[in-house]
């Protein structure tokens, strides 16, 4: 489309802004100031590739890609500009056909039948093309303008695959574009035929031909409407006789007071008779399904040749004859998670020492240079020590999401779901929750959104209760810091997978015990595709760990740096003048520099206890005091409710706080002085079992669907929490 007024100099200005917040500028565009906005819905089958294309057509990562199915569950919108077209894609979840069950299927259900769009973009994936096609029969018959993509054309060619794109056009009637959503491949190509299309003011009619009975109908059906003189809005005659024969209910309400169908009834019924004698069912909908899967088989055969052998397939059955191995592929999965927890530990722990001191120089620095007592209070022992405490512990968690990213990537997740399978349905639970379960061990949210691929609700609600138990990356921190703080290198590492396993096999027990106590019933057959296996590309490994590094350290940066300042405050206020004055007194009196100093410390903790956190933490103390835990670990518990890297921040406040010493040890040096061993493993249990953040626990009310949901967590959950913490504790103590 020619743009006159669309400039340069204005698209410059326009990208930058839609970059900045995404879809808000679509609005304002429109053709008279040059700008066309399409908006396209992205349809396809799941793991084929949308998410990715969607990344390749706008050139940004805007969308996260993954080799599972399910990876997007939601509909997520991009906008971007392209010569002067306003593209306003929508990412919409995997769907095997338009009447999928999982709630993600019905998210992309109710989004291609009843939102407004321009034109749907068909994904497929070109080595599955058969099968693909399915969905796109479907898709055909929403009467919307449509262009089909074959994707993974770059694989297609490794496999020997050549498919005939003309002669699918021909036999679709809709444009056929090749791309590699990997390569770029055909991409600038998709977006000038995208623009062509949403340009052309007709749809193009797409041209499926059923068998031979079918065809005999509705060219019957469409006859009979052709001498009544019947014309519809939309659809043309053959469509409205193919809604009216396969029952389509949309066409049967808009023409329900029609008086031609008092004629037509008849007719259709005949028609649908004639059409059972060549079928083994008298379901017309599953007939319907029958001649689409005939369609999708010839179209298929028709339009692509097979040259070679395909060489990935054979690659991914030999390396699948080793990771999914009878009797080897769970210990294998161990093992990996195993050298993970061991990287975590270990890689993350070399630059540990030098952020760390680096930040407790830091603290010296401006602390040297800040001459009021109580601002240099909240800067170094508020803010630096709180915001510090957790930064520390960033190298831990890139190396966590570096994991993740290599399991969700390489499709390696699906197949350790379908190995577990056997081992999980003991517990109530099926393979498939092992994707919700894995995501936890990054960030919970997510996790709870990831469980709408399970199809039953019973399912979906054990997934989502027991999801808490797989310690998140914000957990991370607690662990490594009690772990560093009470065991030799040699061996934290060792703790730390003990930990995450503990954690997720207690989620198993608990889910066993939902399924037979709460969520009764059969757990539903387990059915999930296995990808080919994929070389991860480093940029999209880059991509997930950068983001979630960078949102880490933006949480840094805001939530935490405020809550360490509250926590600061709370901790430091009210000031007791009373008890100042007597310690004064007493502290001038003391005649040896030890008792001065013993002074100081029973002054500096009486004040702590005073104070607003001091007084919180003493009245909950009661009910934290069988698990080993004094005021300080309580509090550090309840503020951690908020999100879990608080409890850092808040250990790093009080400790600090409650420091006489100039010369601060570091947390782990305090900690290990400050508790005993019993303690530390009672608190890392508490941890590991209580209540995920806010964020997560509003997601979790979202996706369970109510309130009371979360009610019956936090009491599941707190109860869950407090007993283990009790046995551990009394266990270690009697042990040691
Ligand atoms: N070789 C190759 N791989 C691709 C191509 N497009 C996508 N992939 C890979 O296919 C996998 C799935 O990609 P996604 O974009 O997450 O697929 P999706 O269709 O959005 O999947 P769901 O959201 O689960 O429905 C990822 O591993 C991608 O790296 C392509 O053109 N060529
Ligand atoms: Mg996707």
């Amino acid at each position: 489309m020619a743009c006159s007024s669309c400039s340069d100099d204005n698209i410059g200005k326009r990208d930058k802004k839609i970059g900045e917040n995404l879809c808000t500028f679509k609005g304002e565009a429109t053709k008279e100031n040059g700008l066309h906005a399409i908006k396209i819905a992205l349809a396809g089958q799941p793991n084929v590739g949308k998410s990715m294309l969607i990344n390749a057509l706008s050139g940004g990562n805007r969308v996260k890609v993954g080799n599972f199915s399910g990876v997007t569950v939601d509909k997520l919108e991009v906008c971007f500009e392209h010569h002067c077209h306003l593209f306003d894609l929508i990412d919409l979840p995997g769907t095997y056909s338009i009447d999928g069950f999982t709630q993600e299927e019905k998210v992309a259900k109710d989004f291609l039948l009843n939102e407004d769009y321009d034109l749907i973009l068909n994904v497929v994936d070109s080595t599955n093309l058969q099968r693909n096609l399915l969905l796109s029969l479907e898709l055909l018959e929403l009467n919307k303008k449509m262009v089909i993509a074959l994707n993974m054309s770059d694989e297609a060619k490794k496999d020997g695959i050549d498919i005939d794109k003309n002669l699918l056009e021909q036999l679709l009637g809709v444009k056929v574009v090749k791309v590699s959503a990997k390569s770029g491949e055909g991409v600038e190509e998709l977006l000038k035929v995208l623009h062509e299309e949403a340009d052309h003011n007709e749809r193009a009619i797409p041209k499926v031909t059923y068998s031979d009975a079918v065809e005999e109908e509705l060219l019957k059906i469409e006859q009979f409407l052709k001498e009544r003189g019947y014309k519809h809005h939309v659809l043309t005659l053959r469509e409205v006789s193919i809604g009216l024969l396969f029952e389509d209910e949309k066409l049967y309400k808009e023409l329900h007071e029609n008086p031609i169908m008092v004629e037509l009834y008849p007719l259709l019924l005949d028609a649908r008779e004639h059409i059972y004698t060549h079928h083994e069912t008298k379901d017309i909908k599953e007939i319907k399904a029958a001649e689409h899967a005939a369609m999708a088989r010839g179209i298929a055969l028709e339009v692509s040749k097979q040259r070679s052998k395909p060489r990935s397939l054979t690659l991914t059955q030999k390396i699948d004859s080793i990771l999914m191995h009878k009797y080897f592929g769970i210990p294998i999965f161990l093992l990996f998670m195993w050298i993970l927890f061991q990287l975590t530990f270990k890689f993350g722990a070399m630059p540990m020492d030098y952020i760390d001191s680096a930040i407790s120089s830091f603290g010296d620095f401006i602390g040297s240079h800040i001459g009021n007592d109580s601002i240099r209070s909240l800067v170094v022992d508020g803010v630096i020590a709180g915001v510090g405490a957790v930064l520390l512990f960033l190298p831990n968690i890139i190396i966590l999401y570096i994991g993740i990213a290599l399991l969700e990537t390489t499709g390696y997740m699906s197949r350790v779901a379908f190995i577990l399978d056997g081992f999980f349905h003991k517990f109530g639970l099926h393979g498939k929750s092992f994707i919700p379960l894995v995501t936890g061990f990054g960030c919970t949210v997510p996790a709870y959104m990831a469980t709408r691929t399970l199809k039953s609700r019973k399912d979906r609600l054990i997934t989502l209760f027991i999801l808490g138990f797989m310690s998140c990356g914000a957990r991370l921190p607690i662990y490594v810091l009690f772990t560093g703080a009470f065991f030799s290198e040699a061996v934290a590492g060792n703790i730390l997978f003990l930990i995450y396993i503990s954690g997720a096999l207690l989620g198993l027990v608990m889910a066993k015990i939902l399924r037979v106590f709460v969520f009764k019933g059969e757990d539903e057959p387990f059915v999930m595709e296995l990808p080919r296996y994929r070389l991860p590309s480093l940029k999209l490994i880059w991509h997930t760990v950068y983001s979630n590094a960078a949102s880490y350290l933006k949480k840094a940066g805001t939530f935490i740096l405020a809550a360490s300042m509250i926590i600061w405050f709370a901790s430091s206020f009210p000031k007791d003048r009373e008890l100042q004055k007597s310690y004064q007194a007493k502290i001038e009196m003391a005649k040896t520099k030890e008792q001065k100093s013993k002074l100081e410390v029973e002054l500096k903790a009486k004040e702590l206890e005073n104070s607003y956190l001091g007084k919180i933490g003493k009245f909950s103390e009661p009910f934290f005091a069988p698990l080993g835990f004094d005021w300080r670990l309580s509090v550090a518990l309840e503020t951690g409710l908020a999100a879990k890297e608080v409890v850092v921040s808040t250990l790093g406040v009080l400790y600090s706080v409650g420091e006489v010493d100039e010369n601060s040890d570091t947390l782990k040096e305090i900690l290990r002085k400050n508790i005993d061993l019993a303690t530390a493993f009672s608190f890392i249990v508490f941890v590991m079992i209580y209540l995920p953040c806010f964020a997560a626990s509003a997601v979790f009310v979202r996706e369970a669907g109510g309130w009371k949901y979360l009610w019956y967590q936090f009491i599941f959950t707190t109860a869950v929490a407090w007993i283990f913490s009790f046995l551990t504790y009394n266990f270690v103590l009697y042990i040691t």
